[in-house]
């Protein structure tokens, strides 16, 4: 009996749970920056960061190659046997942050801290319910150019909301469109801060930039500001450097014990060569992919409506080290097709228009070039599956240099950092409108389509889908195949089965029904998709040519 109580004791000791329940305090953390100088220095860098390391490390920056700065925290226990060892090897470091919670707390404003601001301010780091009431905020004051869209629920339940710019209040998969996320890893705040200000740049150039109201009646922004609210809300609590999202523990073997850790690596979990480089099968590491591709509520809400809803330009804010990555980042010297002839030049073009702001320097390339590779990322996957045109991840403010912290931007950058990165996502956004929506608009103002009716066609009311949708003449209300929930326009409206359609009549070219090929089966189900079906698996199974990406037109 005794033997049984000691073993028991032993087991229950032997599994380690990284424990979450209390907030994380980094006193006397320090960061240490490193310039790799020669091979030696970067292999024992990488045995770091890749094996078992005796030292409490994270990773802000992981090492690459020569030359391409190592940023990692270490705890304050380690931190004199971890120099002692750096010396003895001679590479050369510097201390960056001598104390990680100082400079925390720097971080928001001394105002901030001396009078905590109530409600949204677009020049601080906002919680996801100040976010969501600004969102909700704006759609009240301008319901005919914003449609919110709750595309899914994340582990702990909280909705992933999408803010829709311009392009009516209806989703229209063949418009072309351009996607933002932001927050992907819950600990670079000044990506949500800067999804958040370029939509008010959006929200409020509407009115008064008549070329920009132009481009959104045509190619409407999809706004994801935080695409994993469960990690920032955590970042913000309980672990100001938490960079996964919230998986429940999985528990594994670790020589004499079990260790449980939480949490996937968004940017590792999306099905592009997942699993293959640069991501951990660990689930303690930071880089954890997940047990299988789109395992997570998060990466598969976002695979669901991009794919009901293909843009042609998608753009993933992170932080930091001023860089505008291009696809792909999985291996060295890997580059889609146009990668010489539209994607860096636009990148290129852009990046310009940024430095133009304030002088702000950013590198253009491929992740995998210019620091280290990756596979299973989001940009990596819009571009390489999906075939979005322009698909792009963002690097934004601080360059890790000699100075700056990392991930901890102080809050007067926010403004800063959002005009430079509106003026050039502008630019994308530009190309966007003169490649996919004015060719179009010419070609409409050119040829005037005959009007065919929906209703004489006999297709009206044909599902029984459609005929629980609500009969308002404006689309409000729509359900997504991820969410099974309800997207609102306006608070008092709610319907699980809701499909928006309109009672107006629908033109379409006379020749879409004539002959069935790919392009022109795909013009059949495009008939559907006014009833926003043509993503639903309920019609997929008519419409499999069109919902298969290759037969789109
Ligand atoms: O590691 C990432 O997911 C991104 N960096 S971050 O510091 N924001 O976490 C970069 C991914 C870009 N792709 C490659 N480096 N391959
Ligand atoms: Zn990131």
């Amino acid at each position: 009996m005794r033997l049984a109580l000691y073993l028991l004791t032993v087991l229950s000791a032997a599994v380690a749970i990284q424990s979450t329940d209390k907030q994380h305090s980094y006193r006397n953390f320090k960061l240490i920056r490193i310039n790799p100088e020669n091979d030696a220095t970067l292999a024992y860098l990488k045995s770091l960061y890749e094996e078992e390391s005796p030292y409490t490390l994270d990773f802000w920056q992981p090492p690459s190659h020569v030359g391409g700065v190592v940023d990692m925290t270490v705890a304050p226990s380690d931190a004199s046997s971890l120099i002692r060892d750096l010396s003895a090897r001679g590479i050369h470091y510097i201390v960056a942050i001598h104390d990680l919670q100082k400079a925390i707390e720097s971080e928001r404003s001394l105002a901030s801290w001396a009078h905590p601001p109530k409600g949204f301010g677009y020049e601080r780091y906002n919680s996801l319910d100040e976010i969501y009431n600004e969102l909700k905020r704006l759609k009240r004051e301008r319901p005919s150019l914003i449609t919110l869209i709750d595309i899914g629920q994340t582990h702990e339940n909280r909705t992933m909301l999408v803010v829709k710019i311009g392009g009516g209040q209806s989703l229209d998969e063949d418009a072309p469109s351009i996607w933002l996320d932001a927050g992907i890893h819950a600990r670079e705040w000044i990506a949500p801060a800067t999804a958040m200000f370029i939509l008010r740049e959006l929200v409020e150039g509407y009115e008064t930039d008549p070329k920009l109201q132009a481009m959104l009646d045509h190619v409407p922004f999809y706004i994801l500001p935080v695409m994993n609210p469960d990690g920032y809300e955590h970042s913000r609590t309980m672990d100001r450097m938490w960079r996964k999202n919230r998986r429940p523990a999985e528990c594994h073997n670790k020589e004499w014990h079990t260790v449980c850790c939480r949490g996937v690596d968004l940017n590792r979990n999306f099905d592009w060569y997942w699993a293959a480089s640069g991501s951990s099968s660990d689930s303690c590491h930071d880089t954890y992919h997940g047990p299988a591709a789109f395992s997570e509520p998060e990466s598969a809400a976002v695979r669901d409506f991009l794919e009901a809803y293909p843009p042609k330009a998608f753009i993933s804010l992170h932080s930091y080290s001023q860089m505008w990555l291009i696809p792909f980042g999985h291996r060295r010297r890997s580059y889609p097709n146009d990668y010489s002839s539209a994607l860096r030049p636009l990148a290129i073009k852009a990046t310009k228009a940024l430095e133009a702001v304030h002088g702000t320097k950013y590198q253009v390339g491929t992740g995998a070039d210019l620091m280290y590779e990756a596979s299973g990322g989001s940009h990596d996957w819009a571009k390489g599956a999906l075939k979005v045109p322009f698909s792009y991840l963002i690097e934004l403010r601080p360059r890790n240099t000699l100075f700056g912290n990392g991930f901890l931007l102080p809050e007067r950058e926010i403004v800063p950092v959002g005009n430079e990165t509106w003026a050039a996502i502008r630019v994308v956004a530009d190309e966007v409108f003169s490649q996919f929506a004015q060719p179009f608009l010419r070609g409409k103002a050119d040829k005037k389509p005959e009007p065919i009716s929906l209703s004489k066609m006999g297709l009206r009311g044909t599902s029984t889908e459609q005929t629980t949708a609500t009969s308002r003449s404006e689309p409000t209300v729509v359900e997504t195949e991820a969410s099974k929930t309800t997207v609102t326009t306006t608070q008092t409206e709610t319907t699980t089965k809701a499909i928006s359609t309109t009672t107006e009549e629908i033109t379409v070219a006379p020749s879409t029904l004539a002959t069935v090929t790919c392009e022109d089966y795909g013009s059949y189900c495009r008939l559907w998709k006014v009833f926003n079906l043509c993503d639903r698996r309920a019609v997929q199974k008519l419409c499999t040519l069109t919902c298969n990406p290759q037969c789109r037109v």
